[in-house]
């Protein structure tokens, strides 16, 4: 099955200069990792994609990180399967936030990625969200929730995002409880 490409920062970012980096060690992470991209986009955070590797191109993946502060980044989401190391790579090299995203691989279904991503040494620290979709959720609206903190409009978005789900779980409960009703 053919893997789907990363979006480019350019692409992405085209209201405004990337305030979020969300990066991750595959492309074979990016359809998981479309889920914070979409939200990010959702709540008007420009962002950039990128694929780096703590493994496979470490020099690359430090030096993005050491960069990121300077070019305007504020928030970085990291993601990895498996022995992911990646968010913790971008919190040595930079004080940013980092927020780490564990992702399910095939042997462990995201157990070890949950366990490498969490378990940082005390003073380098990486906020890790949940497995997989969720976290990948998770992640843009915690990004979202850290700028919010020196940007009104945004928190405005970020309150809206939330009475969104609100709504759903309302309408949820109603359509659910009618068809109980019905049985
Ligand atoms: C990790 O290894 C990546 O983040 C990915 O989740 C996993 C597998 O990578 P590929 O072999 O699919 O490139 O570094």
């Amino acid at each position: 099955m053919a893997r789907a490409k990363p979006g480019s920062a350019k692409e992405c970012a085209g209201y405004g200069a990337p305030v979020v980096a969300v990066v991750m060690g595959s492309d074979s992470d990016w359809p998981v990792m479309k889920e914070t991209a979409l939200l990010l986009k959702k709540l008007r955070i420009p962002f950039a994609v990128r694929v780096l590797s703590a493994h496979r191109a470490p020099e690359e993946a430090g030096e993005f990180a050491r960069k990121a502060e300077k070019e305007g980044i504020k928030v970085i989401v990291a993601a990895a399967g498996g022995a992911a190391h990646l968010a913790g790579v971008m919190a040595s090299w930079s004080t940013l936030p980092v927020i780490g995203v564990p992702l399910e691989g095939c042997a462990l279904s995201g157990l070890d990625a949950l366990l490498s991503t969490v378990q940082m040494p005390g003073g380098v620290p990486v906020a890790t969200v949940a497995i997989g979709k969720a976290g990948a959720r998770n992640a843009a609206i915690l990004a979202g929730r850290i700028l919010a903190l020196s940007d009104k409009a945004l928190a405005g978005r970020v309150a809206a995002l939330r009475a969104e789900s609100r709504r759903a779980v309302a309408a949820t409960d109603k359509r659910v409880s009618k068809e109980g009703r019905s049985l």
